[in-house]
């Protein structure tokens, strides 16, 4: 064999070695695995529960409706839940596996593609931690510190919470658990003026990420989504907020949802933290979530512990949700 011919062939076997090696890997992604799913509590195998009967009883009308409804009763929405069974059902699948897969890919794609890092390059960092009261937002500043200390961050905590003195006390607690930096203001006091404090003291100890706990009573609504903004402001200074995380209680459900429009409106979100997963079966309602208001889940909260929140996986999730007990 000539040189040119033997290269040649080498070429191919090494691109076919990578297409093999490739496909090997989608296929070792299965969609049924979830490190998470234990942690999920409740909502990890309700869609797979829900939906046996569904796939056990043949594949006809009766499925998708079956289908449908397990959806719906998932907190998907009507929007995505119908997309997708009529996704499905037109793909006309043969066998009950074949669907089950389909479904789980038709699922992640209704899932948002952009990115769910977050995105802290600036030499001080600044996080809005922002929603309703008692969704868990001065949680997710205790486990978010947690988690960005761990990384190796510097991290100080600023308890913009002022209404209420218990809330200052609340995330002063976490932060000495957590051992972070905390700034406090008094109560009643500005807000925004707290913000001001906790970057300047930031600024002046060399701190890498800042996190802002805020204030999310609504029914003074008018005046806290000014504050909100006046905090937003202040925090962004010159340049801009790093990441404004709305903080959402997966057990309230599509009202939650509704609730949340305004902060939306506020302040420009640039991701969400879906809280209290471990309570509810209703985790469809990451996917209602990402569809209505178009940002993407960045974490889950899966508990009250300072290590129960996870990053938020399209594919393990949606696997864990139709895992069959
Ligand atoms: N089960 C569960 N409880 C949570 C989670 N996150 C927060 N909580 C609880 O929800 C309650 C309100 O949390 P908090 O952080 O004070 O809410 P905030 O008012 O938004 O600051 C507390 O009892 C928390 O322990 C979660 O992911 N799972
Ligand atoms: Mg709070």
């Amino acid at each position: 064999m000539d040189t040119p011919t033997l290269t040649i062939l080498i070429v191919v076997a090494v691109v076919l070695a990578l297409i093999g090696y490739w496909a090997l890997r989608r296929r070792r992604r299965p969609v049924t695995r979830i490190e998470a799913s234990g942690r999920l509590g409740k909502t990890a195998g309700v869609l797979g529960a829900a939906l046996r009967g569904a796939w056990d009883s043949g594949l006809d009308d009766s499925t998708w409706d079956e289908i449908e409804e397990g959806l719906l009763a998932a907190d998907v929405g009507v929007e995505a839940s119908t997309r997708v069974v009529q996704a499905l059902r037109s793909s006309k699948p043969e066998t009950a596996d074949d669907a089950r897969e389909l479904l789980a890919v038709l699922l992640v794609s209704e899932l948002d593609d952009a990115p769910r890092m977050l995105h802290l390059d600036s030499e001080l960092s600044t996080v809005l931690i922002v929603g309703v009261n008692g969704t868990g937002k001065t949680t997710t500043v205790a486990k978010l510190s947690a988690r960005l200390k761990r990384d190796g961050k510097k991290v100080l905590v600023g308890a913009a919470d002022t209404f209420r003195a218990a809330a200052g006390e609340q995330l002063e607690l976490w932060a000495e658990r957590v051992g972070v930096d905390v700034v406090t203001g008094q109560e009643g006091g500005d807000p925004a003026a707290v913000v001001f404090d906790a970057i300047s003291a930031a600024r002046a100890r060399g701190v890498d990420v800042v996190l802002i706990d805020t204030a999310g009573r609504l029914h003074a609504k008018k005046n806290l989504m000014g504050e909100l903004k006046k905090i937003h402001r202040v925090a962004a200074g010159d340049g801009e907020v790093d990441e404004v995380l709305l903080v959402l209680d997966a057990t309230a459900g599509q009202n939650g949802l509704a609730q949340v429009r305004e902060f939306a409106e506020a302040v420009p979100l640039s991701g969400i933290v879906l809280t209290k997963l471990d309570g509810t079966a209703k985790g469809g309602i990451v996917i209602a979530v990402e569809n209505q208001l178009g940002v993407p889940v960045k974490f889950i909260g899966l508990g009250e512990g300072v290590d129960d929140m996870e990053p938020f996986d399209p594919d393990s999730f949606v696997g864990a949700l139709l895992e069959r007990s």
